[in-house]
């Protein structure tokens, strides 16, 4: 990576990473997304615990799409789910980038995919996600990689350029109401920029990055995946109640071992 794009991420907060991800690996992505619905459907009828790990779209207005699946807007921990998923965290031409960005040691702390379906996809009010991450220093870094155009009419990420420099804040609960931006009245919005991804394009960003996304208003789903990285200088700090050791998946480093446990002091 060159010091030039290493001085624009320090100084922004984020990264845009052209064509990732060529067509094939895209329409792959999107018939594993289609598996996840119908497995979605299987655990919970199943009455599973991991029926959670798949979180309904509450603005759609319905339960079920046309074909009887349910209507999702999160899946979590995705490389429990699907190989495919559990791969793509470590893809040959996203690892260098997030190395160039926090070292070569890398681990995993969130594996997500956010979806957005046409029409209802709900927004995410403006946040700073190391203010819910129980992890120190808030030096995370978040791979947002995007499986369709996403565009400001289907509810692309947006960013406030140089906001993780201000320091961890509060933002509350997350607000995901259609027109939600912030509850926060001293925020200048006007700062905040759209930033638009052609399928298979990523952006990277800081875990103290202020960012949000609205929500989708087209006939186009915008579907992404999500993975945020951490170096092992980073320690988990879990609250009262949580777990008091947690294991992160490695994606590359740490001696080639699978998984890397983190106790709490
Ligand atoms: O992809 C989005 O719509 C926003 C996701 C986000 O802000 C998050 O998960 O922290």
């Amino acid at each position: 990576m060159s010091a030039d794009v290493q001085r624009f991420f320090e100084e922004q907060g984020y990264l845009i990473v052209e064509d990732l991800l060529s067509d094939d690996e895209l329409d792959a992505c999107q018939h594993e997304i289609e598996r996840l619905h119908a497995l979605a459907a299987e655990l919970d009828e199943a009455g599973k615990p991991e029926a959670r790990q798949f979180q309904r779209e509450p603005h759609a207005g319905v339960a079920q799409r046309d074909d009887g699946l349910p209507v999702l807007r999160k899946v979590e921990n995705t490389g429990n789910y699907s190989d495919l998923f559990g791969d793509l965290a470590r893809h040959s031409r996203l690892v260098p980038v997030i190395q160039g960005l926090i070292g070569n040691d890398l681990l995993l702390f969130r594996s997500t995919l956010m979806l957005k379906p046409a029409h209802h996809g709900s927004a995410h009010a403006l946040h700073q996600d190391s203010a819910y991450w129980p992890m120190d220093p808030p030096t995370l870094v978040t791979v947002s990689i995007a499986l369709n155009d996403a565009t400001p009419e289907n509810g692309c990420i947006q960013v406030i350029p140089g906001s993780h420099k201000w320091g961890l804040q509060e933002w509350g609960q997350i607000t995901r109401a259609d027109d939600a931006v912030t509850s926060r009245q001293d925020i200048d919005i006007s700062a905040r920029i759209d930033v638009p991804l052609r399928a298979g394009s990523a952006v990277c960003f800081h875990s103290l990055m202020v960012h949000g996304s609205g929500a989708n208003q087209s006939p186009n789903p915008r579907n992404t995946a999500l993975y945020a990285y951490f170096s092992p200088q980073v320690r988990y700090t879990p609250k009262e109640g949580q777990p008091r050791e947690r294991s992160f998946p490695v994606v590359a480093g740490l001696d080639g071992r699978r998984d890397h446990t983190l106790v709490a002091d």
